[in-house]
């Protein structure tokens, strides 16, 4: 059995609404442990290594001023399989359409504004994994 690690973002609208608590609450119950926690004020230097795979796409502006708008809480979880367990609880990315159950399904929807608000960021592959965590915790 390996032990895989994922990054797990609390968007600013998460934080801001008081629903941390209860996001990373759900992840352990599923089952994952977690390593690594902690509240940051992300830079636009920071955000931008994040994200550099969405560079030129019509919604990276919008989803950079809004990764700025408010503190960021960024986790470290461990498990078997955790990178697809989280994303699947996540649920899928337009909050809208996300199935209830899931984080995104459950507490958010489209409020209308540029870029989709949607509570939480997971890695999607072992590569991206480890790159993320490298910025997140250097
Ligand atoms: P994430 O990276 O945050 O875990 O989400 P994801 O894989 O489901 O979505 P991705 O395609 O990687 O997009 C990153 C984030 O950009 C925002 N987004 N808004 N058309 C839109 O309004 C739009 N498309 C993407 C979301 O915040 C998404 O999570
Ligand atoms: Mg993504």
């Amino acid at each position: 059995m390996s032990i895989e690690r994922t990054l797990v973002l609390v968007k600013p609208d998460g934080v801001q609404r008081g629903l941390t608590g209860t996001i990373l609450s759900r992840i352990e119950a599923k089952g994952y442990r977690l390593a690594e926690l902690k509240q940051v004020e992300a830079s636009r230097e920071l955000l931008e290594k994040h994200y550099e795979e969405h560079v030129g796409k019509p919604f990276y502006e919008p989803l950079v001023e809004f990764m700025l708008s408010g503190p960021v809480v960024a986790a470290v979880f461990e498990g078997h399989r955790v990178i697809e367990g989280f994303r699947s609880l996540a649920g899928t990315t337009d909050p809208t359409i996300a199935a209830p159950g899931t984080i995104r399904g459950d507490f958010g929807r489209d409020w209308g504004v540029k870029v989709q608000q949607n509570l939480v960021h997971g890695s999607d592959s072992a590569e991206s994994a480890e790159r993320e965590i490298g910025i997140w915790f250097a």
